[in-house]
């Protein structure tokens, strides 16, 4: 067996050239990794990241499986040239990181640290934040990346609540769905995390009326996807106060164009895209163990569904 695998994400090469060789020859799988597929009808499996040029699939014809390198697979999941299965990337230090970006900021909110970073007039105001269990966290999207967030919340006593597509049984979790469920779940939470793929229908899914259904002085996270919010309806309610804080991590437009007023707004944080990164190590394992699969004939981790759109 002699594979051609075409890594087609130039900016990420130098992190796997020498790891992604290594692992497929200690799975025993005898592979040629490239980055330049001078004949696509040899390519066997293509390793792909939103940074690629790629657009057209068809030359791929004997191509079995695209292997994103990124959870989020809104950028190729509705390329019509693409016919071969998708999988997305799904690794524990992604989940890892998002894991702490989450907990870092619910936690930031939650214990007021500002009043206390920022005291320039060195005000004693000896107020204690509340206990975590007096706090409700929504979690919009309890997928791979939401319930290993809403777990550690939990872990710590949060009052978590789920919201998600279908229904779920999460063990000691709250979990809701649909409309009736976002109106219940954003009405109840003192902090909502978005962490929902975009989709056609998650597309503004915090709009005006949504965010009016939140508690004045809510708090909101977004480590999703930009789209998932409406920017206007959002800096005015964070111009009334209705919404207390958004730390922001993702954009409709990235990186963040100079003159957004997200960089200005004093209720605003911005982190540039770095809430959860792919990490080589556990991210080429996920990709060797796929290519084990497609070569066992066994079904493929992390498949997405290409009509769901995730
Ligand atoms: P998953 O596919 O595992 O989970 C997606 C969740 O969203 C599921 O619970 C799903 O519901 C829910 N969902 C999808 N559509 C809807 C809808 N219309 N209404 C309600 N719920 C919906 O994804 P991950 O958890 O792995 O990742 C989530 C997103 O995080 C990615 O798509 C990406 O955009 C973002 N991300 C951001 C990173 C960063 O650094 N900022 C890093 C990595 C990912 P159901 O369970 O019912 O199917
Ligand atoms: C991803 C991301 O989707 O980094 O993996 O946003």
């Amino acid at each position: 067996m002699s594979l051609t695998i075409f890594f087609a994400a130039p900016s990420v090469w130098d992190e796997y050239r020498d790891l992604l060789p290594m692992l497929l020859s200690q799975a025993g799988i005898a592979a040629k990794v490239v980055t330049d597929a001078a004949d696509p009808t040899t390519v066997d499996y293509i390793i792909y990241a939103p940074s690629a040029p790629l657009q057209d699939f068809t030359p791929f014809t004997r191509c079995k499986a695209v292997l994103s390198l990124w959870a989020g697979v809104e950028r190729i999941v509705g390329n019509a040239t693409l016919t071969q299965p998708l999988c997305r990337m799904v690794d524990t230090g992604l989940t890892e990181g998002m894991v702490e970006w989450v907990v870092g900021h619910s936690l930031r909110h939650h214990l007021g640290m500002d009043r206390h970073i920022i005291n320039p007039e060195h005000s004693w105001n000896p107020t204690c934040p509340p206990l975590a269990r007096e706090r409700v966290v929504a979690m919009l999207g309890m997928g791979a990346l939401g319930t290993a967030c809403a777990q550690a919340l939990a872990a710590l006593n949060f009052n978590v609540r789920g919201w998600s597509r279908t229904a779920k049984l999460i063990d000691g979790l709250s979990c809701d769905h649909g409309e009736a469920g976002l109106e219940s779940v954003l009405r109840d939470a003192d902090i909502v995390v978005t962490l929902l793929p975009k989709t056609a229908e998650t597309e503004n899914l915090l709009n005006a009326q949504r965010l009016g259904w939140m508690k004045p002085g809510a708090v909101i996270l977004n480590p999703g996807r930009g789209p998932l919010i409406d920017d206007d309806a959002l800096l005015a309610a964070l111009d009334t106060g209705h919404i207390s804080h958004a730390t922001l991590d993702v954009f409709r437009v990235e990186p963040l164009p100079e003159g957004h007023a997200y960089w200005r707004h004093p209720r605003v944080t911005v982190t540039p895209h770095i809430a959860a990164d792919t990490r080589p190590t556990g991210a080429a394992r996920v990709l060797v163990e796929n290519i084990r699969r497609g070569e066992a004939g066994e079904p493929f981790l992390n498949l997405v569904d290409r009509a769901r759109g995730y």
